[in-house]
């Protein structure tokens, strides 16, 4: 096994991957901005360096930074977390270059499916269902008239290098779609540099699943069952379930077999997720994530699994050691995104956090790098602790975490405890009965 570990990232993510490396008996570099001396994940890492200036872009992201830290240090392999660079494929390749080892995908997949037109390609050829749409970029106004009248309006106009929502254009009909084009077009040019875009049929009120997938470098594929993030503001989950309100374990299985056999086939390595929209009983493939994702802790809980020393195994070259057979998923969990936000109008909220009160008790868990006294930097994201609960049934896990969030006391930012409070109270929610654009309504009529 590895001996030394260098994370470059900060947070809960920071923590969550140096735990699984203590269990592991790996040592762990932490790597720090400026700002982030008095972090948790520097405090509790057995060695840690600072790699630049408050900004991630000199920091977090600063590639010659963290690979001369891992070398200094003498680690061997490299864990991202997520965001910051956990789906660089140019980072993954200079890990490789180093003789370090990336723990994640290889670069090339990491770019086939940071391209989403090529990510949808390839999935449509393995077999993956898709929403109906253009086969691959749409080069041409007139291209996208004719593949309009094809799969009938409403129609989305996406950015091959999107994802997460970003520039993304809705033309409702024909008068619109020379505008959504345009616009989408040029957008994409200016946030990406890459002006492809791509075409769907606008599905109206999907669900948002997810399906988590483990690789190993051996050829052995599986998979966790799904997760249902419909519950987003602005392109941000705030709560996440598995298994999904929506889904039967008949679905779930003949989803996971699709899918475990597309990735079988194309030699994808450690974990993965692949996004679908659900729509009238069908699902359809739209993007792939090739990192670890925020939301994986209640996949965790469901399973019993530890995802991130699976992805370290795997990346150590292991083999998985057991089959989707020995997966048995069950009981039901739900995480709850707290952000260091105003509740109502979601300001940021930086600063001293006077007081840290987790809550506890059977099926709680708390992955946060909070501590009383700690100042929360305005330089970063806004999550700050994720609250997650399991329960046998979905009732379980949402008293639990009803309880769990009267208990937790985070003072001296405002925080968004009572929007999950009141989300927890809705009947509808409470009745699983919600699409992605639930929350967005429910924020509103507040
Ligand atoms: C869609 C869609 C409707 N129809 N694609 C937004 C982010 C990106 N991952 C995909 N997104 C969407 N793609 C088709 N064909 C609606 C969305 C969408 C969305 C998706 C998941 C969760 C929240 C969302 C909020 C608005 C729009």
């Amino acid at each position: 096994m590895f001996k030394k570990i260098l994370i470059a990232n900060r947070g809960e993510i920071a923590l969550r991957v140096q735990r699984a490396c203590r269990e592991l008996g790996i040592a762990t570099v932490a790597v720090h901005s400026t700002a982030d001396t008095d972090a948790m994940h520097v405090r509790l890492a057995d060695e840690s360096v600072c790699i630049g200036p408050p900004s991630a872009r000199d920091s977090y992201l600063n590639m010659p930074a963290i690979l001369s830290a891992a070398l200094i240090t003498g680690a061997e392999a490299i864990h991202p977390g997520y965001g910051f660079l956990s789906e660089n494929a140019t980072f993954a390749e200079m890990v490789e270059a180093h003789n370090l080892t990336f723990i994640g995908p290889s670069p090339t997949h990491i770019r086939m499916m940071g391209d989403k037109i090529t990510a949808k390609t390839t999935m449509a050829e393995l077999g993956v269902p898709l929403v109906p749409g253009s086969p691959g970029e749409v080069e041409t106004l007139e291209e996208a008239f004719a593949i309009a009248d094809k799969i009938k309006y409403p129609v989305l106009i996406k950015a091959a290098a999107g994802g997460g929502g970003r520039g993304m254009k809705v033309a409702g009909q024909k008068s619109e779609l020379e505008a959504a084009f345009r616009e989408a077009r040029a957008e994409a040019g200016a946030a990406f540099g890459n002006n492809a875009v791509y075409m769907e049929k606008y599905l109206d009120k999907p669900r948002h699943i997810e399906l988590q997938v483990l690789a190993d470098s051996h050829g052995s594929v599986v998979h966790f069952g799904e997760r249902d993030c419909s519950l987003q503001r602005r392109h941000q989950k705030v709560l996440e379930e598995a298994g999904s309100p929506a889904i039967t374990p008949a679905q779930r299985d003949a989803l996971g077999k699709i899918v475990t056999e597309a990735l079988q086939k194309i030699g994808y390595r450690n974990a993965g997720t692949l996004e679908f929209l659900y729509q009238d009983e069908q699902f359809s493939f739209i993007e792939m994530n090739t990192r670890l994702q925020v939301e994986h802790p209640v996949s965790e809980m469901i399973s019993g699994m530890d995802l991130v020393h699976e992805q370290i195994r795997i990346a150590f070259g292991e083999t998985l050691g057991y089959t989707q057979s020995d997966i048995h998923l069950t009981g039901h969990a739900i995480e709850c995104r707290i952000t260091a936000e105003d509740p109502e109008t979601f300001a940021p909220s930086p600063g001293l956090v006077s007081v840290f009160h987790p809550p506890g008790g059977l099926g709680v868990r708390v992955d946060s790098a909070l501590y009383t006294g700690y100042r929360v930097p305005p330089h970063y994201d806004s999550l700050i602790a994720k609250l997650i609960t399991y329960g046998k049934s979905r009732d379980e896990a949402i008293a639990r975490m009803k309880r769990a969030l009267r208990e937790f006391v985070i003072s001296g930012i405002k925080t968004t405890i009572p929007l999950h409070q009141r989300i927890l109270e809705n009947p509808e929610f409470c009745a699983g009965d919600y699409t992605i654009h639930w929350l967005e309504r429910f924020v509103a009529s507040e």
